[in-house]
């Protein structure tokens, strides 16, 4: 596991398709699902937690045939929400994922009922999810749960594009961060 030297706290988590993560701005804000299962810590409380500290990220993945990438990220952190929780990523280490979230580093956070991102339409709404979407995504791991390859409509599922394209939703994805030593 890529786990050693310290314990990761878990802010976002799919994993089967049992939560709704289709959700309005105040949910993304303060959090839903339950810390065992698919869940979304909450951008408030990752912010508050974040703030102190200099942070990494790890994004762990699987596909439906066993395969698993991550993508690590040796600084993490986002912005007050009068700043729309802009996002701040660096120090990409590849896992075998690849790099999904250089063009979302920068960008603020967006739902369907609030569109921040730099697109002249709304990313949310297009593809479905909530995220720091910019003009749009390389990675929307929080769009529709689904079962592998579909294309039924574009780039709506649970992805990592520079791992699996735009048209293959993951088994499972988990948004991690820890502080570094
Ligand atoms: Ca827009």
């Amino acid at each position: 596991m890529n786990t050693e030297g310290g314990r990761w706290t878990v802010f976002q988590r799919r994993m089967d398709g049992t939560v709704n993560f289709y959700r309005p701005w105040n949910h993304y804000k303060m959090g839903f699902g339950n810390a065992d299962g698919e869940y979304w810590l909450g951008l408030e409380n990752l912010f508050h937690l974040t703030l102190r500290k200099r942070y990494e990220l790890l994004v762990d993945m699987g596909d439906f045939s066993g395969n698993k990438a991550f993508a690590r990220y040796t600084s993490f952190s986002i912005d007050p929400e009068t700043y729309g929780y802009r996002l701040h990523v660096s120090g990409f280490i590849n896992g075998g994922a690849g790099d999904s979230l250089n063009t979302h580093n920068g960008q603020k956070f967006s739902t369907f009922d609030k569109d921040q991102d730099s697109s002249s339409a709304s990313c949310a709404r297009h593809f479905l999810g909530a995220f720091w979407y910019g003009d749009c995504h390389q990675a929307n791991l929080n769009g529709v749960y689904r079962w592998g390859a579909d294309g039924t409509i574009s780039a709506v599922g649970v992805e990592w594009y520079q791992w699996k394209g735009y048209d293959y939703s993951l088994k499972n994805v988990s948004m991690k961060i820890r502080p570094v030593q």
